[in-house]
């Protein structure tokens, strides 16, 4: 700790931070542009200069790490005079005509800043050179004209998102913030995530959707849950008029800290799909708008006697993205109540099932995504991370520059190839005899961190090698790799899980405890889920393949999700078929009834992400009111039948070992 003096208050300060960091932990807000909690301080727009004593000139308070004994001061009639100064040469600079810009008027940080110094003017004059504007891009616009050189954006898309597309072209007057090498936004490596334009201070990159569709001031901020996958991100829902304006990261989401992918961001913004706004029921071969009341007395008719029934009844199937409230209240119903044998999730347990056979007899032995912030060696395994959970990956690939290496063992090619140090191409499902071989090889050379014993070495090598294709060489390279890496963080997802083996789920955690991959802050054993509610499906025990053994009815909770072809397919071969969904789809045509539901948006509820977080999603918009909540049409199917439910998700959520800590 220092001690220092800020605007003549003492102040304590932790060694190593900023002064604008102290400075705001004293509550002293020193104005910025360039500066972000999250980004690395770059000293650029020169705003948030302070005075220090024994300083010759005043020195941006960003950069510039707290010392013993400082006397800074943060507001003199000097320093006034500069920002003012610093603010009407980036006004001049370029075309910051305010009343045409979509920011204007409480969203812009420089004109804020403006009115902060009272700035009613500036004595410049403007500059009129016209600079590109790239509306190439599907959901956003950047306008090179209001762009202030701060460079925030630059350092989110590669410090966060960890893509690298943004950086700045020419030099001087003339610097240009571009993609690449200077290619339409549009046509560029951007994957969409849309974290430039949440951090962009002024109305150089705006957003499409929500782009004069109103101020901050006049719009609601609901604070939620992504439910797009099991990374479970904070979001902020911007609402005005019961609609969803634009969807921004939680700077103090748990998980991503701010940052979101394209489908957190932007898919829900843009979804296609047919709302399904009455009941329906099959009549004379076609889906008629019916009550409620008709609808749910004829499901219940039709249900009554299947009760009890454990195998030839009632087959029951729902989707992992449903809150956890109507997931308990799906298994109750069907699996306590009803007392069926076929109670299960659309996932199928295809991502929890091993797992969760190897934490009935270890207990929880995974980590949290946290440790990925730390490592310094990535071993990813069956899991296309870069795809199927963005933001997870965006941890691994902005930490690459930094020095972290990361090794890819997928059979097919996957995104995460073009950054690995090593990809590994074993042979489909020989993933048990390449992580014995690595074993093997940690054991033979002596790396291993905990003792293990293989009786002949050589032999699991050589037949780690044989099944796996995997050269002998690249092997051991990797197994050094993972075993001299300080902070070793070991990632698998549906490659090895759909597997089945608890074989190979037990062989991987072996393998972590070899090389000190468990438990700890640096360094883990993490397994990436399915959808967003993967973990609470498990939980329920809603994790067995489905499959229909003469039962005479499927109730299929869909909620808001997607269906295959492969699971209609299945599913259509009931006599009777409930759909419980809120959107049109060729499942929903094939029902004989169709309940019409909420989306996520519109109900509030919680979520278990991959790594064992229980977080509250809030609703944030009213649904039609001929429209029901997914745990409300359960409830009242369970009334009709006269099967209480006593609604203890919590109790239910823990009866069971997991495979991750609930918190
Ligand atoms: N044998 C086997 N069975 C499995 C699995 C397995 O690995 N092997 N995996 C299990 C798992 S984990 C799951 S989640 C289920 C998945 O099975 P399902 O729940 O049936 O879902 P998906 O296969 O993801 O199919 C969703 C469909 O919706 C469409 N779709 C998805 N997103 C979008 C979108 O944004 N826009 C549009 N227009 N269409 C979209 C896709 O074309 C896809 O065909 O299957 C489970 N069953
Ligand atoms: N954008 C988006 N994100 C999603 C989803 C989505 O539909 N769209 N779906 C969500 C769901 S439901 C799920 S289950 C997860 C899935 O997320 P992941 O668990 O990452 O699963 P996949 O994306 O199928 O990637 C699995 C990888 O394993 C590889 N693989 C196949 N067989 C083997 C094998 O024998 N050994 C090894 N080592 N690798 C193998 C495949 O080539 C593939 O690259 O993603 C979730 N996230
Ligand atoms: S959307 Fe994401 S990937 Fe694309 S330029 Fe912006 S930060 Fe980079
Ligand atoms: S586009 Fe926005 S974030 Fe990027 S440098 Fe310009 S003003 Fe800063
Ligand atoms: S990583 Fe998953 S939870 Fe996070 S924003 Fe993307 S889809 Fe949503
Ligand atoms: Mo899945």
């Amino acid at each position: 700790m220092v001690q220092l003096t800020i605007n003549g208050k003492q102040i304590e300060a932790a060694e190593g931070i900023t002064v604008l960091a102290a400075a705001k932990q004293a509550g002293i807000e020193i104005p910025t542009l360039c500066a972000h909690k999250e980004l690395t301080p770059f000293g650029g727009c020169r705003l948030c200069i302070v005075e220090v004593q024994g300083f010759r000139v005043p020195i941006a308070s960003c950069t510039l790490p707290v010392s013993n004994g400082m006397v800074i001061n943060t507001e003199t009639e000097a320093l006034k005079k500069s920002r003012k100064f610093i603010l009407s040469m980036l006004f001049s600079e370029r075309n910051h005509f305010c009343p045409f810009c979509q920011v204007s008027g409480g969203d812009c940080d420089l004109q804020n800043a403006a009115y902060h110094e009272e700035m009613t003017h500036w004595p410049m004059q403007p500059g009129w050179n016209g600079y590109p504007v790239d509306s190439s891009h599907p959901y956003f616009i950047l306008d090179n004209n209001r762009c202030i050189l701060c460079r925030r954006c630059v350092r989110a898309c590669g410090e966060l998102a960890g893509n690298f597309t943004l950086t700045m072209a020419e030099r001087g007057a003339a610097t240009l913030v571009v993609a690449d090498t200077n290619v339409p936004l549009g046509e560029s490596t951007c994957i969409k995530c849309g974290t430039c334009v949440q951090v962009c201070p002024t109305g150089a990159l705006i957003d499409r959707t929500s782009a004069y569709q109103g101020h901050d001031e006049s719009m609601t901020e609901i604070k939620s849950v992504c439910a797009g996958c099991s990374v479970g991100c904070g979001i902020k829902l911007i609402v005005r008029n019961n609609r969803i304006v634009r969807i921004e990261g939680d700077w103090d989401g748990a998980v991503n800290r701010g940052v979101l992918c394209e489908h957190g961001r932007y898919d829900p913004m843009n979804e296609a799909r047919q709302r399904i706004n009455s009941p329906l029921m099959k009549k004379d071969g076609k889906l008629t708008p019916v009550s409620w009341d008709e609808a749910l007395g004829a499901v219940a008719d039709r249900l009554k006697p299947l009760a009890g029934k454990e195998h030839d009844g009632l087959a029951a199937i729902a989707s992992t993205r449903l809150p956890v409230e109507a997931m308990a209240m799906f298994k109750e119903l069907f699996a306590d109540g009803f007392k069926s044998a076929m109670v299960t999730s659309v996932e199928e347990g295809m991502t929890t099932a091993a797992i969760n056979q190897v934490a009935e007899k270890n207990g929880a032995f995974e980590g949290k995504l946290d440790v990925l912030r730390n490592a310094d060696m990535v071993l990813c395994i069956g899991a296309n991370v870069a795809k199927s959970h963005m933001v997870a990956g965006f941890m691994i690939k902005r930490a690459l520059p930094k020095g972290m290496r990361l090794v890819n063992v997928d059979p097919e090619e996957s995104e995460l190839d073009q950054f690995a140090d090593v990809s590994l191409k074993p042979a489909m499902g020989s993933d048990l005899a390449l992580i014995e071989g690595m074993q093997a090889v940690i054991v033979k050379e002596e790396l291993g961190r905990t003792p293990l014993t293989i009786p002949d070495v050589d032999k699991v090598i050589a037949a780690s090698v044989k099944a796996s294709g995997v050269s002998v060489e690249t092997l051991t390279k990797t197994a050094r790799m993972l075993a001299n890496a300080v902070s070793p963080v070991i990632l698998f997802g549906k490659g090895i899980t759909a597997q089945r083996d608890e074989k190979l789920v037990e062989a991987i955690l072996n393998l972590a405890k070899l090389v000190g991959a468990v438990d700890s802050e640096r360094a883990g054993l993490i397994s990436v889920k399915g959808e967003a509610n993967s973990v609470a499906a498990a939980q329920f025990r809603l994790d067995q393949q489905f499959a229909l053994n003469g039962q005479q009815a499927v109730y299929a909770a869909i909620g808001d999700d997607y269906v295959s072809k492969r699971l209609v397919e299945r599913l259509a071969k009931a006599p009777y078929l409930v759909v419980q969904a809120a959107y049109e789809s060729t499942l929903t045509e094939k029902a004989d009834v169709v309940l019409p539901v909420t989306i996520w948006s519109e109900q509030t509820g919680h979520y278990v992400n991959m790594d064992g977080r229980v977080q509250k999603a809030e609703k944030a918009v009213d649904a039609a009111e001929s429209i029901r909540e997914n745990s409300a049409v359960l409830a009242e199917i369970a009334m009709r039948m006269n099967m209480p439910i006593k609604q203890d998700w919590q109790k239910v959520l823990h009866e069971r070992k997991s495979s991750v800590a609930f918190n």
